[in-house]
């Protein structure tokens, strides 16, 4: 957060905000690395590993929750905001952590749960207690309608007590009726993490300052989890009523943490992103105006659910690039002069992306260093969940044992109950699950693949013996670790990158993703063939196609075919101006004049690019134009 700061990417004399050209890494910690041998990753296991994030050149690193919790949902069912679970270490060992990350120049990023807690935080244990309790309204409850006046548990209404007939993102109803007090609980998750009420100014008071407590303790940030559920209009909770996202206070209550929680500190460079499903290209623009003061970037979906059918997110749709192209420019193109957008494709919530998006068995490097270029080439700020980094496919598990995540599980077993055939179910999970993205990282091969000297947690992918950190980073060309490595130096070093607008060209092709970037003279253009076979490219598509001398080559995957012909899967990244002038004689600050922008001149395409200067506590700077690119983010195609 910048506000101090500030999102400032349009077109004025302020500096852009640092995290336009930054690239953030998710760590899942519980599948990372395991430092003592009891299965499960560790903060200890994350401190041995920094040297990998460091060599990838990442900027963040956003930790999923490892606060104290029953691990429910694996950790995003906290019983204590304050303490770190025993089953990833200590305190000490997270300021250990922190201070480590700082020394290699990157900033650490907590995972934020609070539209609700565990059923066992302290807060919840009270408000249970009695309906008199101090803490009651800290959490929602209703009465249960007169028999036949509500719901009943399958969601029928008219046929049951339940105050509405909203479901459970990890099914069954989203009411839990506690006995001992006669009222039911709301639970949008499991019912072991009831929401809390963000209506009651004490809980909002008690929220910010836990908030404040971990700024204090130096960490860098918040991704906020499912923060656009946290203001439930209390109207909304009236029978039949289904709407409980975005209720009307939730600008305030983003408005408020950001007053109590970040505006003073004007010293840090911090970042806010706000996990928000179901989050309109509106809603962000009103997200994420830096002048709103909310939030810094939102964490959207559209795109991730282009392939649920209308059952549920396990109704499997075949892959349509056509409208993912369609949502992914929607977003571009709404953000473009206002707001800010996060670019991801996978995350702990998510199949693997190679798996769903590309080919994951004969053009696995191919395809994932296709769909990493094209992503991180988008305006926002890339993620990258770990694992990504080397190409990691779906687990692909055969039985339902083999699977720990709650909403697969349960999804499973209500729907088997329900009468449907299992086989078809594991069909359905084996594609979708979230557990495809939660297996151990496989550092190398053999036994546990170097996650863990013990039994982990939950099986590891079964091609981990080829798969892992040490046969990539060994791979040389086709690495997919460097692949990402020059991508996220790319964008350090390139303006173009970080700030350019975009232009999606050929919306309607159903094999090739292809787009410009420009700021000022300068443009990029990205040409990618999403298929398993050559493309040919027409000249018609982008000038750069018709003249004699192919621009520079900024990044690229594989040599491409001859002349106009794009191998399969292959991905370029091309650097070109309109009419490419001499270097030598070049005027470097005209085009960032003329833009209005205040950063010093973008590249050319017959110019080199300076690597952009890191500077204390991770800071990227746009470096002035200058000397070549390093070699190796730059190959010759074609
Ligand atoms: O996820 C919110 C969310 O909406 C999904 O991505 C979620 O996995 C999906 O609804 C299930 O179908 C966040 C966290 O990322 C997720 O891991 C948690 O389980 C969830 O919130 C509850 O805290």
């Amino acid at each position: 957060m910048s506000d101090s700061t500030t999102n400032d990417t349009g077109p004025t004399t302020a500096p852009p905000a640092w995290w336009t050209a930054a690239t953030v890494y998710q760590i899942y910690p519980r599948s990372f690395a395991d430092s003592n041998g009891d299965g499960v990753g560790d903060l200890g296991g994350i401190r041995q590993r920094l040297g990998h994030l460091h060599d990838l050149g990442v900027d963040v690193i956003w930790l999923s929750p490892i606060y104290r919790s029953p691990q429910a949902d694996n950790g995003y069912d906290i019983s204590d905001y304050d303490d770190v679970d025993p089953l990833f270490g200590t305190l000490d060992e997270f300021d250990a952590l922190l201070d480590e990350v700082h020394a290699l120049g990157m900033k650490l990023v907590m995972d934020l749960v609070v539209n609700h807690t565990s059923d066992e935080h302290p807060w919840f244990v009270e408000a249970r207690s009695s309906r008199d309790a101090p803490k009651r309204d800290w959490y929602l409850w209703r009465d249960p309608l007169p028999s036949g006046e509500g719901s009943d548990a399958a969601g029928t209404p008219g046929a049951g007590t339940y105050p509405t007939a909203w479901r459970s993102a990890f099914s069954g109803p989203a009411w839990t009726l506690d006995e001992r007090t006669g009222q039911y609980y709301l639970h949008m998750f499991a019912s072991k993490q009831p929401d809390l009420n963000w209506e009651n100014p004490d809980l909002r008071r008690a929220v910010f300052d836990m908030m404040n407590r971990w700024l204090d303790r130096g960490v860098d940030g918040f991704r906020m989890d499912v923060i656009n559920h946290i203001a439930k209009e209390p109207s909304s909770l009236a029978p039949g009523a289904s709407h409980f996202v975005m209720g009307g206070q939730i600008h305030d209550h983003l408005r408020e943490m950001h007053r109590e929680v970040f505006a003073h500190r004007t010293d840090r460079e911090l970042i806010t992103v706000g996990e928000m499903p179901g989050v309109t290209v509106d809603d962000a623009r009103l997200f994420t105006a830096a002048d709103r003061h909310e939030l810094d970037m939102v964490f959207q979906f559209e795109h991730v659910g282009l392939d649920h059918g209308p059952a549920s997110k396990f109704d499997n749709l075949p892959f349509d690039l056509v409208a993912l192209k369609r949502s992914l420019s929607h977003w571009q193109d709404g953000l473009a002069d206002q707001g800010w957008n996060s670019l991801y494709l996978g995350n702990h919530d998510q199949p693997r992306s190679v798996s769903r998006f590309g080919d994951d068995d004969r053009y696995r490097f191919e395809s994932a260093t296709l769909l990493a270029t094209v992503l991180h080439l988008h305006r926002g700020t890339p993620y990258v969940y770990q694992g990504d980094e080397i190409g990691m496919t779906n687990a692909g598990f055969a039985s339902i044992e083999q699977y720990r995540d709650i909403e697969s599980v349960n999804w499973f077993d209500e729907s088997v109950a329900a009468g449907a055939d299992p086989e078809s179910l594991l069909e359905s999970l084996r594609f979708r699950s979230r557990d495809n993205a939660r297996t151990p990282v496989p550092w190398s091969g053999g036994a546990a693949a170097g996650f863990s000297t013990g039994t982990p947690w939950i099986e590891g992918v079964a091609n981990h013996d080829t798969v892992n950190v040490e046969a990539d980073r060994a791979a040389g060309d086709r690495s997919v670790f460097e692949h990402y490595r020059r991508l996220i130096a790319l964008r350090h070093e390139s303006p173009v990158v970080a700030l350019g607008s975009f232009e999606l060209l050929a919306p309607d092709d159903e094999r090739l993703y292809a787009f410009t970037r420009t700021l000022g003279d300068e443009q990029l253009l990205v040409l990618a063939n999403w298929s398993g076979e050559p493309y040919e490219l027409d000249p018609a598509l982008h000038p750069a196609l018709r003249r004699r001398s192919v621009p520079q080559v900024a990044i690229g995957n594989v040599p491409s075919g001859a002349g106009l012909t794009l191998a399969p899967w292959a991905v370029r990244g091309l650097q070109s101006v309109p009419a490419p002038p001499r270097c030598a004689n070049r005027d470097s600050g005209g085009a960032a004049r003329r833009s209005g922008r205040k950063m010093s001149g973008a590249p050319r395409s017959s110019c080199r690019v300076r690597p952009a200067a890191r500077g204390a506590g991770g800071r990227v700077r746009h470096a002035a134009r200058g000397r070549a690119p390093d070699a190796s983010t730059r190959r010759t195609v074609g």
